[in-house]
């Protein structure tokens, strides 16, 4: 009787878990790979297999899609390599995507050769565990960690030690697979906010409390098609050490043991950790998970460090080492193919060391150029192409998978954003940045409230056809009083997109029609 009535509070994705956890592919793999996609149980291809970071492309089948794990974005010419190596063996299927979580996804990849790739990835100390569904995503740090001059915080160990925690070092951790839905974690140790801690499960920005550095906790942020939260403060503060991870484990467990007991294991549209807050309130909350930490968190010091408007990292700055720049490429929605991905590894090993970053903007810094190399660097082919000083709608420009390969979209975005924008870079002045989102659905992973002005992918009819259009978004803010647009405008059909941003961007955002003598 008990059974029954819980499997009944459950959905389909839960009971799917009940049955079998989706980390049990992990031992299943080689035997996928020996029989092939097509003979794989439906549920373990198209949910369990996104426990190990392979997701069927139902617009694509047979050509996967491989998430991985970037820990704070930070890579270098070795990994690349191997990424570089995956996906050029794939021919023109090959290709890969620099994500709005400062991560890689590798397309084309099939399965018969996963058990390989997975080998080559663990040599470089990679892993794509546990970066689908109901996990914890790619963590998130400052892209210039280490390097930037402001610095308060670097958080590359700490990220790495968190990573390493959930994950079991990238083996798996049965212990954190089974949350009630998504999470994301960010970790900021600069001044501008480049984490978007306001749109995180977890979100950690620096604060001082009685003069010593730490962080500042909030929690609940996301997006989704039912509704958007911003992050609330939790009323805590921890130190820049251990502390972090034994919170993020506290928070973690007080979501996954009370997710069926509180209703989130019910319905999808309402699982995410701020419907638990909500339910409780922040006081039951914050109580919960000291007494899962077995101790009394410290409150939150009064002010935060986030002191500056969020940074695109782009061209070349100096770092805090004497002598050395951070150089940020601009790589045009985030798409890359296997000779560039050759290429930058290459530029890397040449004149930084070695070292590669992503950013959420979907785009890579290459750090520790000597100044005097910088001209030669500068003047490398492949800068031509992923340039330190596109024009501003393009540099700014950031856009989700939409529908080449995501079954969700409904309608293409990298390709048409990146039209759009460079088509109005032509013909307009603009002084100021203007941050363009592109997002194919309504699940926003293409962040729109993020943007000064998002665009979301519907359908319009239009002429009594079924057409592809956006709902317009605009006043997202980012950096250091960030906060979320707002829907303005619905039902605009893609082939009058142009003139209208372009009216936007004169009336809202100085923006003047270039002289065309
Ligand atoms: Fe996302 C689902 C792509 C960042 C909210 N997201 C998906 C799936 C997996 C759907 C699917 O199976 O096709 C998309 C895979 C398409 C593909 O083939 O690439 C997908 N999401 C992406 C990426 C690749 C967009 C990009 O082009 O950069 C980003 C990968 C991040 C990573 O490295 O892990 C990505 N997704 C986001 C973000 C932005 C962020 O984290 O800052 C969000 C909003 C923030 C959030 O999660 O709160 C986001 N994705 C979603 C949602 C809505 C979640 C919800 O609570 O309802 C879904 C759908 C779902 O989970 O049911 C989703
Ligand atoms: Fe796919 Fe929608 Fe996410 Fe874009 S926003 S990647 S279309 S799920």
């Amino acid at each position: 009787m008990t059974i029954a009535t819980t499997t009944t509070k459950l959905n389909k994705v839960e009971k799917a878990k009940a049955e079998k956890d989706g980390l049990a592919v992990k031992d299943e793999i080689e035997h996928f790979a020996n029989i092939g996609w097509e003979a794989i149980d439906k549920t373990d291809l198209e949910i369990r297999l996104k426990w190990l970071g392979i997701f069927y492309r139902p617009v694509t089948p047979g050509k996967f899609m491989l998430r991985l794990r970037i820990p704070n974005g930070c890579l270098n010419s070795e990994k690349m390599r191997v990424l570089a190596e995956i996906v050029q063996r794939y021919g023109d299927e090959g290709s890969a995507d620099i994500t709005t979580r400062q991560n890689i996804q590798l397309r084309g990849v099939r399965l018969e050769d996963i058990p390989e790739i997975f080998r080559k990835l663990k040599a470089v100390g990679m892993t794509s565990i546990q970066s689908g569904f109901d996990n914890v995503r790619n963590l998130t740090g400052s892209p210039v960690a280490g390097i930037d001059r402001d610095e308060l915080i670097d958080t590359r160990q700490l990220l790495q030690k968190l990573q390493n925690m959930i994950t079991n070092n990238g083996e798996g951790n049965y212990a954190f697979t089974n949350l009630p839905r998504k999470f994301n974690i960010a970790i900021e140790g600069g001044r501008d906010n480049s984490i978007h801690a306001e749109i995180n499960d977890i979100a950690f920005i620096p604060a001082y409390q009685n003069g010593e550095l730490g962080f500042n906790v909030l929690v609940g942020g996301y997006l989704s098609a039912q509704r958007c939260a911003e992050a609330v403060p939790l009323n805590a503060w921890v130190p820049t050490n251990d502390e972090v991870i034994e919170l993020c484990g506290a928070i973690l467990n007080v979501y996954t043991k009370n997710g069926l007991a509180e209703g989130l294991r019910a319905s999808r549209q309402k699982a995410r950790m701020m419907w638990l807050i909500d339910k409780w309130g922040i006081d039951k909350f914050r109580a919960e998970v000291e007494k899962e930490l077995g101790k009394k968190l410290a409150v939150a010091a009064p002010t935060n460090e986030i002191t500056q408007d969020k940074k695109d990292h782009l061209g070349v700055h100096p770092q805090k080492q004497e002598g050395y720049s951070y150089v940020g490429l601009h790589v045009p929605v985030g798409r890359l193919d296997a000779e560039a991905m050759f290429e930058l590894a290459r530029l890397a090993d040449v004149y930084g060391n070695g070292e590669i970053r992503a950013t959420v903007e979907q785009n890579f810094i290459i750090p520790y150029i000597a100044n005097e190399n910088l001209e030669a660097f500068l003047a490398e082919s492949l800068l031509q192409r992923f340039r330190i000083d596109p024009a501003p709608l393009t540099r700014s420009l950031i856009s989700c998978t939409g529908n080449r390969y995501c079954n969700f979209a409904l309608v293409e975005t990298k390709q048409r954003g990146l039209k759009i924008a460079q088509e109005l870079d032509q013909e307009l002045e603009i002084s100021q940045r203007v941050r363009i989102h592109w997002t194919g659905c309504p699940n926003s992973c293409g962040q729109a409230q993020a943007g000064d002005i998002g665009l979301m992918g519907t359908k319009v009819r239009k002429d009594g056809q079924t057409v592809e259009g956006v709902n317009l978004y605009t006043e997202g803010k980012v950096g250091k009083d960030a906060q979320l647009g707002k829907l303005v405008q619905k039902s605009i059909a893609c082939d009058e997109l142009k003139p209208l941003l372009r009216d936007l961007l004169i009336e809202k955002f100085g923006a003047k029609p270039k002289n065309k003598t």
